[in-house]
């Protein structure tokens, strides 16, 4: 079976708790041929700020996924065509692992279960809120993140693993040991990627581009350079 993932190459990431460039509009993003679009964050994020992003995006034509950072902001909304929920295989906190998926059973009971899909984190900027908040040991050689991905994929049955390096681009080494050890999953990378070269460089090893600052901090012109770049790698 297909996963919508399989044919992707870029995803952009919006954050509901940081705003646009003046001008630029949500369907403006939409519109940048982005295959599709995850809204979530890290810090700052309610239901109220997420509906808000989901609403003005939903008229538009692209598939939105909400990424929850914790069980209080997941929404229901028809127009999500599901959820994309990480779990951070490198945490210092088992709350990160599966902690937090434990509390959102507990406390919501009944899942859509076939829209409910895991991504296997790899967390590896330190700077970065998901690091902090997760205590995740970011002193990772490309061998231990090729190793966290191969358990993710064959101990886990993970269908996505998530090189992330939020806020800073990362070694290509690392993302392309990673897809040297994924048979079946689909590796996403994300952080840093800011023009076509380096998007280009990441698409290279990894199955799914994820670009999120660029659309907070230069607008759409800039993030249809890194989706042309996407499906020139592919
Ligand atoms: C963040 O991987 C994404 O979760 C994208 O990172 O914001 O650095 O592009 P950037």
């Amino acid at each position: 079976m297909t996963a919508p993932w399989d044919d992707w190459n870029h995803v952009l990431k919006i954050d509901p708790d940081k705003d646009l460039p003046e001008g630029i509009t949500y369907g403006d993003l939409c519109a940048t041929g982005t295959d599709a679009i995850e809204i979530g964050g890290t810090m700052g994020i309610t239901e109220e700020n997420m509906e808000a992003v989901v609403e003005a995006c939903a008229e538009h034509d692209v598939p939105l996924y909400q990424e929850p950072s914790n069980p209080d902001v997941v929404i229901d909304n028809e127009a999500l065509e599901g959820y994309l929920i990480p779990t951070v295989f490198n945490a210092g906190s088992p709350f990160w692992i599966t902690g937090a998926h434990k509390e959102w059973v507990r406390i919501d009971g009944d899942l859509e279960w076939d829209r409910t899909t895991l991504e296997a984190y790899i967390v590896l900027n330190p700077e970065a809120d998901v690091a902090q908040l997760t205590e995740a040991d970011c002193e990772l050689s490309a061998d231990d993140v090729a190793a966290y991905a191969k358990i993710a994929e064959r101990m886990f049955g993970q269908e996505i693993v998530y090189v992330e390096y939020s806020g800073m681009l990362g070694e290509e080494a690392i993302v392309e040991a990673a897809d040297g050890a994924v048979d079946e999953a689909t590796l996403f990378y994300g952080g840093g990627i800011h023009d076509y070269d380096s998007a280009y460089g990441m698409a290279q090893h990894a199955d799914v581009i994820v670009v999120g600052n660029l659309a907070h901090e230069d607008g759409v012109d800039a993030v249809r350079e890194t989706v042309d770049a996407a499906s020139d790698a592919a």
